[in-house]
């Protein structure tokens, strides 16, 4: 008999990467048995990677906590919840009512995106601080991508994506869908979505320093040096106006900036770019023709162009190619979405639309972008004596230490603070420092709606997911935590007001994430105004294998917030740093290797290496290097080395591999599970080294502050033997 024939079988929505692919898991009372692609999920259709099945081990690992925790130096105590929160309440309050709203740090990771808790009542608690050192992990992400939104389109969220399942000609740059399954394009199995488009006669074009899994695939791929792509971009503009190949269609009218924008491009024919870039002129140009006569293309740019010396131009840059080939909101090309709860409009209602610059940090000045600062500057508010000096700090869903620049010296800073509570299930290199871990229930113990990604998504589906399990008695979802510590941060001074607003977290916790959804879905543009065909919650718990909407549609001008319905293509904030690009082009590349990034297939950022079937096998913590590069190093396959940067040093094994660009090693993130006092029985038995103990804090894109964490320039030598 089929485990899936039993009776114990509920869908739910695997909630580990952007894809959010719908999952079915089989159960035995409290154990799961098996988790398996949903065949009926409108979106991913079956599909699922490795990392769904280890939903189980996330379940039932007995590392994962499920009590608060409290340190006294080495020890941890578990404590009960009201314990807890009393104590971060008190203590939180304590620093902020003697040092100011300022003097504490919040930082949210990358799970926040996946959490229905986290998306509402945490932005609620964390914005709710009014502190200025907000971070989070956008700014070693997606902020280029959002704050052209912002520049050009007048929201920070009205990110187009490409219309993978309709475009004949696919352009990646900086991206390997076919391992991260897609970002800012949530697009399950897109292994198979490329075929499909070979299959219709279609192309995909793929430029990365490495000649990637997604490169593999679709067959052709150019190597381009780290950090060069705003050049490139740069040529392809200078190619679309001067052979005359802009067409901007439907768009014509709502364009501006088009002739500032030309000038921009004049100094960078691809002839002159190609040298920096590695990228051949004729290349260049094809792309360009091909970009624009070709009905159905798109230019995609995705985390490798953010997270690096230029990233806000080549968030600027991706978004005009696309405008000016004529590929911006037509089918097959970058579109948006029109997704059943639209954040868009919520956003803008909470006055979330965007904002940038309008204050810097206060010891290295790096610019605000939505309220937040770049977490490059994090230890160094923290180190920092003064007014405004970080002395508590909340993390939720995050583990800095291991995944934004120069993780060791934040670890370090770590120790100098006050107080530090984390929202988190693992005792790891991040929450080992915390005085306070607040636990919350595990991915298949909650509820989901993928209320943030499906605003990105390359086809409108959607899916609501009831809890596989029920959360124990004693145990909390992260809502209910930030309602927990809601209460006790936010307490009017007046009596009744606080009798008041007890009765507010009481009511509030008695409600729970739904009605946020369900009015959202009501509201939203498939909701109330289809009449009685309109999207529910309801409707959705009645038919969980979610709901299709439909392909992408055509939504300028009328996706455009704001009176102006304008698409600014050549924002004065860009035009300045066009003439750091100058700069980069008049100087020649600094002789020496530059360090990449890579994701696996079986592993998510840093935190799921205690699942045993996921490390199982060849360690894969290794730097990949061109045999040129090893050869003249004296490094054989598999010796180890030292990575060193001026920020730091650490030993890994070689991997010799032609699919790496000369010049250019790549390490992936998320691993160094070394660190003592961290209770990760399996990944601390596969530490692997950390990318981020090399990455250097100092090293951002200029306009934006993102990190630059892709073309660190390092070193690379056989390890010294120690002797004796
Ligand atoms: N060198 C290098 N560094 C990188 C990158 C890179 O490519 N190279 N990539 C960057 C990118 S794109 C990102 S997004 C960041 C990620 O940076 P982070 O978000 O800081 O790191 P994660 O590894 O995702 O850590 C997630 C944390 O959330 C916890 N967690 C998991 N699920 C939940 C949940 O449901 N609720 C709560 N409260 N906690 C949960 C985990 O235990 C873990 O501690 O890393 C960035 N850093
Ligand atoms: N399996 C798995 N899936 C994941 C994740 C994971 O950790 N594991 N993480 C999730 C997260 S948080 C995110 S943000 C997404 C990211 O999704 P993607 O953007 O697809 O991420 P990567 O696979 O890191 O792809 C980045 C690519 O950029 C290349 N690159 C590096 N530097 C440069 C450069 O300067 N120029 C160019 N053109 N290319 C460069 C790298 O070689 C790499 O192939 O993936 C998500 N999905
Ligand atoms: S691609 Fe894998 S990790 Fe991502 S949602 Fe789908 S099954 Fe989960
Ligand atoms: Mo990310």
């Amino acid at each position: 008999m089929s485990v899936q024939s039993r009776q114990d079988v509920h869908r739910h929505t695997c909630t580990l990467c952007e894809a959010g692919c719908g999952i079915t898991v089989a159960v035995d009372r409290d154990r799961v048995l098996e988790v398996r692609g949903d065949p009926d999920d409108p979106a991913s259709r079956g599909y699922i990677c490795p990392k769904a099945t280890a939903l189980a081990d996330l379940h039932h690992d007995p590392d994962r906590l499920r009590q608060p925790m409290v340190r006294d130096g080495d020890r941890w105590t578990e404590v009960s919840w009201e314990e807890a929160f009393d104590l971060v309440g008190r203590r939180l309050r304590e620093i902020r009512e003697r040092h100011g709203r300022d003097s504490v740090g919040v930082y949210q990771g990358n799970p926040t995106a996946h959490n229905l808790g986290l998306l509402t009542y945490g932005q609620v608690l964390f914005r709710g601080l009014g502190t200025r050192n907000v971070y989070s992990a956008t700014s070693v992400d997606q902020l280029p991508h959002m704050l052209a939104a912002y520049l050009m389109f007048g929201h920070q969220l009205l990110m187009p994506v490409p219309d993978i399942d309709r475009t004949d000609l696919f352009v990646c740059l900086g991206g390997n869908p076919v391992v991260s399954n897609g970002s800012i394009m949530t697009a399950p199995d897109m292994r198979t979505r490329l075929k499909a488009l070979a299959r219709r006669g279609g192309r995909a074009v793929v430029l990365d320093p490495r000649r990637t899994e997604t490169a593999e695939l679709t067959g052709e791929h150019h190597f381009i040096r780290p950090g060069t792509d705003a050049l490139l971009l740069m040529s392809l503009v200078h190619v679309l106006f001067t052979e005359r190949l802009v067409r901007t269609g439907h768009l014509g009218e709502y364009l501006t900036g088009l002739d500032r924008l030309r000038e921009a491009a004049v100094d960078f024919p691809p002839e002159r770019t190609s040298e920096v870039t590695g990228v051949d002129p004729a290349v260049a140009r094809r792309l360009a023709r091909d970009l624009a006569g070709t009905e159905r293309a798109v230019l995609y740019g995705r985390v490798g162009t953010c997270t690096q010396e230029f990233g806000g131009l080549n968030g600027w840059l991706l978004v005009a190619v696309n405008a000016l080939a004529g590929n911006l909101d037509t089918p097959g090309g970058a579109m948006f979405t029109t997704p059943a709860v639209d954040a868009v409009p919520a956003a803008r209602w909470a006055g979330h639309a965007g904002s940038f610059a309008r204050y810097g940090s206060r010891v290295r000045g790096l610019p605000e972008f939505g309220g937040e600062l770049p977490v490059s500057v994090l230890a160094e508010e923290i180190e920092t004596p003064g007014d405004g000096r970080i002395r508590a700090l909340v993390t939720s869903a995050g583990n800095p230490v291991l995944s934004t620049p120069n993780g060791a010296r934040l670890e370090r800073s770590l120790e100098r603070l006050d107080f530090m509570v984390s929202v988190d299930p693992y005792l790891n290199e991040t929450t080992r420092h915390a005085d306070v871990i607040l636990p919350p229930t595990s991915q298949l113990e909650r509820s989901h709606y993928p209320l943030a990604l499906a605003n990105y998504a390359v086809r409108n589906t959607a899916r609501y997911s009831q809890a596989v399990f029920r959360r124990a008695a004693d145990q909390r979802h992260d809502w209910e935590i930030c309602i927990g510590l809601a209460a006790q941060l936010f307490r009017p001074a007046n009596a009744l007001l606080r009798q008041a607003a007890r009765l507010g977290w009481r009511a509030l916790r008695a409600l729970g994430p739904e009605p946020i959804v369900a009015l959202g879905l009501r509201l939203g543009p498939h909701g109330l105004r289809r009449g009685r065909h309109g999207v529910s919650l309801r409707k959705l718990r009645e038919r969980q294998q979610g709901i299709d909407l439909g392909p992408l549609e055509s939504r300028l001008p009328d996706r455009l917030p704001g009176r102006s319905s304008t698409i600014a293509l050549a924002p004065a904030e860009y035009l300045a740093d066009v003439a750091r690009l100058r700069e980069r082009l008049a100087n020649a590349s600094p002789d020496g290797l530059v360090l990449i990034g890579r994701r696996q297939l079986r592993s998510n950022n840093s935190w799921m290496h205690n699942s045993p079937r996921l490390v199982k096998g060849r360690p894969r913590c290794t730097l990949l290097m061109h045999p040129d590069d090893a050869a003249e190093r004296g490094l054989a396959d598999g010796e180890l080395a030292t990575l060193s940067s001026r920020a730091g040093r650490i030993d890994v094994p070689v991997e010799v591999s032609d699919a790496m660009m000369p010049g250019v090693v790549s390490l992936p993130h998320g691993w160094g599970h070394h660190r003592p006092g961290a209770r990760l029985s399996v990944a601390g038995a596969h530490p692997g080294a950390s990318m981020n103990d090399v990455t250097d804090e100092y090293l951002v894109d200029e306009l934006t502050g993102t990190g630059a964490i892709t073309g660190v320039p390092v070193a690379v030598h056989a390890r010294e033997t120690v002797a004796g």
